[in-house]
């Protein structure tokens, strides 16, 4: 153990342990910004400077370590002064313009700003105005980019991409798209992911919420909703409800009260791809000679966008399987509008998502097949949910729990686990057993996919054919997993990934909590709702079976492959 003096207290921590982690522990709160722990420890913004007895330079406490004897005062005069300082260097290139920032109120730089009672500036501002794309679901808005390098870091070691980099020198040094190339031409997944690592507002989503609105004042349009497995996990967390209050229910009634018309569950066509998709696995693995394993999941925009972009050579792998979102919107303007009499064209069909790369999805060409205009009209993630909610002044903890409209509503746990990692292959596996055995599975005979270990593995017996399965998730997994499978390192058959580190309860499109990963707790939100759903498996649900007898007769049927499938090549 290391004994040292922080602002008086005496302190003993392990050797190696940073002196903010040191202070910490006596509850002393360093003040960080560009800091994220285990991932960007560089002391870039000088925030978190102390001044250490002895030595006449001040340090960065985010990537110095203890020392025994160290005397270190974390607020001295010299230690605020340098702060403010820093600070108001940040502040220069900064445009402060927080009443038009979606992070506002839940910005780091703001805080810290006004923790430091920053009233008014003394240096004259430096803005990059650096162009950007603004139609493109990613922005970067560089006059609120405080250069410190996260989003470089979580792209680089998280996804194994690599898109930002710094470019230019000194004074006009600024992050932006590596060698030069627009955010278009980079191989950008839109995993969102150095959004949610963002300490700022310098990188967001497109906002869609306003061809919402559009759509809910336009009297012609049917507006048709479906939310996503993982958002009902996370919607609650930035309008202030803890999170066994922010129940599905209530942001269904939430959505109604907006003026949506029907407000269904993507849980369903969650049910829908297990029973599309586990039938394309088994009809490969009966013709194994004829089909190169692993088949990969395809639900994840993310990911397509990777190995479409990245390593084409394994585009025929994923599952032709549309992901439920896009399923959910081709039965919607086909099924449902038929059922309902209603004419495709006027329905406006909107998803909830956690996640940014479904903006792209949403427009790629081909995803129109159900009446040739595109399936699904506008992807918001929750973070736009939370915002429509507070534009219209909506008290969350006063809303009803309301169920979902029928019948594209009804779900099973099969369909909420989609959103944790590891969740679909786990509903895969409960359906393919049974279509296989024709039994029930045992509630957790597939749990060994479970857990936030970025790569793992498992071999499950169907019936006496053993099937080697592989969960990963965070793109830069994904990248070995697919280099261990060319070098002849590993073999699976059925291989699960999603982009963002712990799946969908992860996403992109999540609310953000600085320096916290919360896929882990809310991940636990989607299990919970497994265990107590009275049907766990996908292919006991009444309006899956409904939907096979009325309409597409069986999986893989020609209506199905029309409707439910996709060619990534298009
Ligand atoms: Fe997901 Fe999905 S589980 S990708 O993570 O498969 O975004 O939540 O909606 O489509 O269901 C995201 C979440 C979905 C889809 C589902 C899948
Ligand atoms: Fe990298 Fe994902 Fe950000 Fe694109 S969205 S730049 S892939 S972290």
């Amino acid at each position: 153990m290391v004994n040292l003096t922080i602002d008086g207290r005496a302190v003993s921590v392990p050797e190696g342990t940073s002196i903010l982690d040191a202070a910490a522990t006596v509850g002393i709160n360093i003040p960080t910004l560009c800091y994220l722990k285990d991932l960007n420890e560089i002391g870039a913004c000088r925030i978190c400077v102390v001044e250490i007895e002895g030595i006449d330079q001040l340090v960065a406490a985010c990537n110095n370590t203890v020392l025994e004897g160290m005397v270190v005062r974390t607020n001295s005069p010299k230690v605020r002064v340098a702060r403010r300082m820093n600070m108001e260097l940040l502040l220069a290139t900064h445009d402060s313009e927080c009443t038009s920032c979606v992070r506002s109120g839940n910005c780091t730089l703001q805080t810290l700003a006004n923790d430091l009672g920053i009233a008014e500036l003394p240096y004259e501002k430096r803005l990059m105005h650096d162009p950007w794309n603004k139609s493109f679901p990613l922005i970067r808005n560089n006059d609120k980019c405080v250069n410190c390098l996260r989003c470089i870091q979580v792209c680089e070691k998280i996804q194994g991409l690599g898109i930002w980099d710094l470019a230019n020198r000194a004074t006009h040094t600024s992050v932006n798209v590596r060698g030069g190339m627009t955010i278009e031409e980079s191989d950008c997944t839109l995993c969102g992911q150095c959004i949610t690592h963002c300490p700022t507002g310098a990188l967001r989503e497109r906002d869609d919420t306003q061809k919402v609105f559009d759509a809910l004042a336009d009297p012609e349009k049917v507006v048709v909703v479906q939310i996503a497995p993982a958002v009902r996990a996370a919607w609650g967390e930035s309008l202030g409800l803890p999170r066994e209050e922010a129940t599905v229910g209530r942001l269904v009634a939430a959505l109604r009260q907006m003026g949506v018309d029907y407000v269904f569950d993507t849980d369903f066509s969650a049910d829908l791809t297990i029973m599309e998709e586990g039938t394309e696995l088994l009809h490969k693995l009966a013709h194994k000679d004829e089909n190169t394993f692993p088949m990969f999941t395809s639900c994840c925009p993310g990911w397509v966008r990777y190995v479409k972009a990245v390593r084409p050579e394994f585009t025929d792998q994923l599952s032709t399987s549309k992901s439920p979102g896009q399923m959910f919107g081709a039965v919607t303007k086909s099924y449902f509008a038929e059922l309902k009499g209603i004419d495709p064209h006027n329905i406006f069909c909107v998803e909830v998502m956690p996640c940014t790369a479904k903006k792209a999805e949403v427009a790629i060409p081909v995803m129109n097949d159900a009446c040739g205009d595109a399936d699904v009209d506008v992807s918001i993630t929750t973070r736009e949910v939370d915002r429509m909610i507070r534009a219209e002044h909506i008290d969350a903890t006063t809303l009803p729990d309301e169920e979902f409209d029928d019948p594209l509503g009804t779900a099973t746990g099969a369909g909420v686990i989609f959103g944790a990692t590891g969740g679909v292959m786990e509903a895969a596996l409960r359906t393919a057993y049974h279509v296989v055995t024709g039994e029930t599975p045992r509630p957790d005979a597939f749990s060994a996919v479970r857990g936030l270990d970025g790569w793992k593995e498992a071999t499950f017996d169907l019936a006496g054919t053993p099937v080697r399965v592989a969960v990963v998730s965070g793109l830069a997994n994904a990248g070995k997993l697919l280099d261990a499978l060319a070098a002849g390192e590993v073999e699976y058959d059925f291989v699960e990934v999603m982009a963002c580190p712990g799946g969908c309860a992860g996403g992109g499109g999540q609310p953000i909590h600085d320096g916290q990963e919360l896929a882990g707790a809310r991940g636990d939100v989607l299990w919970g709702l497994d265990r107590r759903a009275k049907l766990r498996n996908s292919y006991e649900n009444p309006s899956i079976a409904a939907i096979y007898r009325d309409y597409f007769g069986e999986p893989l049927s020609e209506r199905a492959e029309e409707l439910l499938h996709t060619n990534h090549h298009a």
